[in-house]
């Protein structure tokens, strides 16, 4: 069987994006398609039976399904230009733990699933852990069924070309009580591992987050006759919006805001937009915290384009607050685990939203980086090795 650095390499061509560099393989596109067949292949060849449930997650099973197992998994979407660690990182390392614990010849004393998320990154359909919202409720099933991707594909439209049928779509309980402790391991996305020490950490939290759409609309027009001082162009008030989101966060100690993408409608060289999209993630440990950085970076917008003769909405798409992952779980990991620092994250998991409905816990493994969301993300295979190996001490002494 592979290592999980051959694992990793066996999927290192699967969705490079020649034009932003990293990997592109949002949910259900050819690329991500190609990883799920390569992961059902994986999971043959280890005797798992693998079944996709009524959301799209693939659940691959050490034992009989049953209540209460251990189950441990990631994503295989990616964002735009991703890198190649973050949720393939915790599927390839899952596949090997089930291995080091085969050649262990270890009898599990319960079933174990190695579980793959769709959507974790929202990429596509704008709400970030969409998978593990739909398994446990945490997302209304029409918001999400109508939520649209760039060509305005609806989430329904799309999960039906791929096998679900919409009227399924949506909380499952009989799949959730299958999750009776949860553990993802990930690569870690910060600086919080550096570059030396130990290569492993165990999750304390997850920072609280938030995904918000600014709208700002003026007059289009056509960018050759029309005088600047006849102008109400929101493309100026979005680059002020951009700005004040800079400035209002830069003030807050430890908040974090980010306009990452920015859509001009139409989009044309010659032509002085109609309107322009900006969609705005925030987080913040104290949801309150957040919760006025948004209505400040609101009114600067609103001031931001009233002085540009436009105007400017703001809607929320998405929001989870700060997660504190089991702490008897992770005490119980610690102890799998000597000496592994506790590590709080930024980034967003699918074993944040579980957390709120299972005993949840995470694993980082240590990117010297510093950088990830980008395809200078980086994980030596040697940590990579260790990663497989923590989490298949963690599942041994959970089992
Ligand atoms: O956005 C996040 O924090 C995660 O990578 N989905
Ligand atoms: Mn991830
Ligand atoms: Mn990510
Ligand atoms: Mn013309």
């Amino acid at each position: 069987m592979e290592t999980v650095n051959q694992l990793l390499d066996s999927i290192k061509d699967v969705g490079r994006d020649g034009v932003r560099g990293g990997y592109s393989r949002s949910v259900y596109s050819t690329p991500e398609l190609d990883l799920r067949e390569w992961f059902k292949e994986q999971a043959a060849q280890r005797g798992l039976d693998i079944e996709t449930d009524r959301n799209g997650i693939m659940w691959a099973w050490w034992g009989e399904p049953q209540d209460g197992a251990l189950v441990t998994g990631s994503h295989l979407d990616s964002v735009p230009g991703g890198g190649a660690f973050d949720g393939p990182l915790g599927v390839a390392s899952a596949l090997a733990a089930v291995d080091i614990l085969k050649n262990r010849g270890l009898q599990p004393r319960r079933s174990l699933a190695v579980t793959v998320f769709p959507e974790e990154e929202g990429s596509r359909f704008g709400v970030a852990c969409l998978g593990s919202r739909l398994l446990t409720g945490a997302i209304d099933v029409d918001k999400a069924l109508n939520l649209r991707d760039a060509d305005g594909g609806t989430f329904a439209d799309v999960a039906r070309s791929n096998g679900l049928d919409p009227r399924h779509v949506g909380a499952d309980p009989e799949a959730l009580a299958r999750i009776g402790d949860f553990v993802e391991l990930h690569v870690e996305q910060g600086k919080g591992l550096g570059q030396d020490g130990p290569a492993i950490a165990v999750g304390s939290s997850i920072l609280g987050h938030g995904r918000w759409k600014l709208s700002v609309s003026g007059q289009g027009n056509h960018a050759g006759t029309t005088l600047m001082a006849d102008r109400a162009d929101p493309m100026v008030a979005a680059a002020h919006i951009v700005l004040a989101v800079r400035d209002t966060a830069a003030k807050q100690p430890d908040a974090r805001a980010t306009v990452g993408r920015l859509t001009p409608v139409p989009g044309g060289t010659n032509v002085i937009a109609s309107r322009v999209d900006l969609w705005l993630d925030a987080r913040h440990p104290d949801d309150a915290v957040t919760a006025r950085l948004i209505e400040a970076i609101y009114v600067a917008a609103q001031e931001a384009a009233a002085s540009e003769g436009c105007t400017a909405t703001l809607t929320e798409e998405s929001y989870s607050g700060t997660v504190h992952f089991d702490s008897g779980l992770s005490r119980r990991i610690g102890s799998l685990l000597p000496g592994a620092p506790v590590l709080a994250t930024g980034a967003g998991h699918d074993a944040g939203v579980l957390a709120g409905y299972v005993p949840s816990a995470m694993l980082f493994v240590r990117n010297p980086s510093g950088i990830s969301h980008s395809p200078e993300e980086y994980v030596a295979d040697e940590d990579a090795s260790s990663g497989a190996v923590a989490l298949a001490d963690v599942l041994e002494g959970l089992l």
